[in-house]
């Protein structure tokens, strides 16, 4: 059976079990969440620990910049990044109705302001938006796991490893810097509520700010191929996500969202001799310093 017969025979069987549930809301409300469920795009998560660079790898991917990135109150909160023409965005408060938020941005990057609300009074953010992606991919935001916030960490966990529900991710990208045992354990718990559990791996690890390895020297996405490599063949990994990839997520970010004149800069760059360019290169204070003499 193809996947596209799969597909339709299920929804099928919503069908026949909404008749056969006629009389019950809360049956009909679950039948409702399947079928939409399985008609949506994927729904692709990004996890990993607080500043892995999730929120700039989703910009990145997307070519705009519309995930804050940093540590703003909106980055606590589960946000989910949909197809739409029209671009609006939509807080869910717990327990209250949901609230429709300005469309601002602040130097090209999207500013989502929770205004009086706290995180912990949120249950997600929508954020429909009209970026090609989108139309074959559902993105969801995660705040860190594992952080030195328990509270952070539990929202996270409990939205994409439930103790009594398949996760709401039907995978996820993983991002990890060193690979640590609370990444493990994370990615084992994934596995185990992931729709379909057990019959197939839906993670794929990534080692995040690969420009950062080795002292972020000018060969450090070499090394970071490296060591992708060897977390990749590592016994628990290997059983846990399809594969470890090196990426730099700011500089696809940039690259994405580059301007004329930061292209213009950087072909000055380019154009100068090259010990000039990597005195220039070694730290963000050596360029900013004015030439001496
Ligand atoms: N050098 C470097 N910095 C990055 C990279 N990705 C993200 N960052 C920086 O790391 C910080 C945290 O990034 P963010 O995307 O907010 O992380 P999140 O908490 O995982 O969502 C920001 O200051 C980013 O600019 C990367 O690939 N390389
Ligand atoms: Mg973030």
């Amino acid at each position: 059976m193809s996947g596209d017969d799969e597909l339709s025979s299920a929804i099928e069987l919503i069908g026949v079990a909404r008749q056969a549930y006629a009389g019950d809301k809360t049956a009909l409300g679950v039948l409702e969440a399947l079928e939409q469920r399985l008609t949506d795009p994927l729904r692709l998560a990004i996890a990993g620990i607080v500043k892995a660079g999730k929120s700039t790898l989703l910009n990145g991917i997307l070519g705009e910049q519309i995930a804050p990135t940093d540590a703003g109150e909106c980055t606590k909160v589960v946000t989910w990044y949909r197809y739409s023409q029209t671009p609006s965005i939509t807080v869910h408060p717990s327990g209250r109705p949901a609230q429709r938020l300005p469309i601002r941005r602040t130097k090209g990057a999207l500013v989502i302001d929770l205004g009086e609300m706290s995180a912990d009074d949120v249950e997600r953010i929508d954020v429909w938006w009209p970026a090609p992606a989108l139309k074959s991919l559902i993105l969801i935001d995660t705040p860190g796991i594992a952080s030195i916030s328990q509270d952070i960490s539990a929202r996270s966990l409990s939205f994409l490893t439930p103790e009594d529900a398949p996760s709401e991710a039907d995978a996820i990208v993983y991002l990890l810097r060193h690979l640590h045992p609370s990444d493990l354990g994370f990615l084992a718990a994934f596995r185990d509520t992931a729709v379909g559990a057990s019959q197939s791996v839906n993670a794929v690890a990534v080692l995040s700010r690969a420009d950062e390895i080795g002292s972020g020297r000018i060969d450090s996405l070499l090394s970071a191929s490296k060591v992708a490599l060897r977390y990749e063949r590592d016994g628990e990994l290997a059983s846990l996500a399809l594969g470890v990839i090196p990426v730099a997520g700011l500089l696809a970010e940039g690259a994405r969202t580059l301007r004329e004149t930061e292209f213009n800069a950087l072909r000055e760059l380019a154009n100068l001799d090259r010990q000039t360019r990597e005195r220039l290169l070694v730290s963000a204070d050596r360029f900013v310093r004015p030439v001496e003499g």
